[in-house]
């Protein structure tokens, strides 16, 4: 079955996963966390996906739940059902998948969109793109992991006030925060993401996954362990095609040619 809420494309393996509901700034329904999920599932298994970029279509990356979706659902929904159905495994998977995940945070995020920008390991945003947490506006408390990554990028007096207050952080203070990576002009994201994913597409996808199971890992470590865990880590990245290659490349002073393998 085609997909009807987003668009995928993969060329110079990099994957782009674009949102694509933009009458509502690509807020989730059902169908849509499905096709995601989906999406997802595929480009982690393909050999030929070395980088991912997510994006979303018209003016808003994405505004989370679709309200209008929930008000149409009779009688009493179970919110730990539709979570565990929808988002949970959408940002486990993004955490899970061990290659560079890029967020084109093309304009507005806000409540599960936010949660899913932040899964990603990068954010690069467009000037206009603003951040809003969303769920306590309306009675909810955070979800899609935010409440697990807000803290951890920008520290929890800033993150529980974000929250609380609901304030919308433009691009600029989102970057200053460190909540982005990047801030281009609106006209420019798009090749400058590119630019980097194809870059990224090229690298030793191996070392990059690895880098990231230790990265994320090592917030639960202590610092013996985690010394432990890159040492193990390193004897898989250590008999890896593109250490050999890398390690050759800089010997005869040439650019290394990565297999992602
Ligand atoms: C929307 C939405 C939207 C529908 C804008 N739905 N139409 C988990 C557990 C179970 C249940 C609930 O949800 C969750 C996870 C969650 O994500 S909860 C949080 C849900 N999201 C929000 O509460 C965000 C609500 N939206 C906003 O705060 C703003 O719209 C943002 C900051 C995203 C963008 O602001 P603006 O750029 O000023 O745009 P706007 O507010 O004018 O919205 C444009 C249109 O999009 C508008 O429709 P209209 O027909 O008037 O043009 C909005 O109604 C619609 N829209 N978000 N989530």
């Amino acid at each position: 079955m085609s997909n009807t809420t987003i668009l995928t494309d993969l060329a110079d393996g990099v994957f782009t996963l674009t949102l694509n509901r933009p009458e509502v700034l690509n807020a989730f329904d059902d169908q849509m966390a499905e096709e995601v999920q989906d999406a997802l599932k595929k480009a982690e298994r393909d050999d030929a996906v070395r980088c991912l970029v997510l994006t979303g279509a018209g003016r808003g990356f994405c505004a989370g739940q679709d309200l209008s979706a929930m008000k149409n659902r009779s009688g009493d929904i179970s919110f730990r059902a539709h979570l565990l159905k929808t988002y949970n495994p959408i940002v486990s998977r993004l955490r899970a998948i061990e290659k560079p995940i890029l967020a084109q945070v093309n304009g507005a995020a806000a409540g599960a969109g936010l949660g899913i920008a932040l899964a990603c390991d990068l954010r690069y945003a467009a000037a206009g793109a603003k951040f809003r947490v969303a769920f306590n506006a309306i009675g909810l408390a955070p979800d899609s992991g935010v409440s697990f990554s807000l803290p951890r990028l920008i520290g929890y007096a800033r993150a529980y006030e974000l929250t609380i207050t609901n304030e919308a952080i433009t691009a600029e203070e989102a970057l200053s925060l460190g909540l982005v990576n990047k801030v281009f002009p609106a006209d420019q994201l798009g090749a400058a993401v590119r630019e980097l994913a194809v870059k990224l597409a090229q690298g030793p996808t191996k070392a990059f996954g690895l880098t990231k199971r230790a990265m994320s890992k090592a917030f639960l470590l202590t610092v013996d362990e985690a010394l432990d865990y890159e040492a193990h880590l390193q004897e898989t990245a250590g008999r890896t095609a593109d250490h050999k290659e890398g390690v050759a490349a800089f010997l005869e002073k040439r650019a290394p040619k990565f297999a992602g393998k």
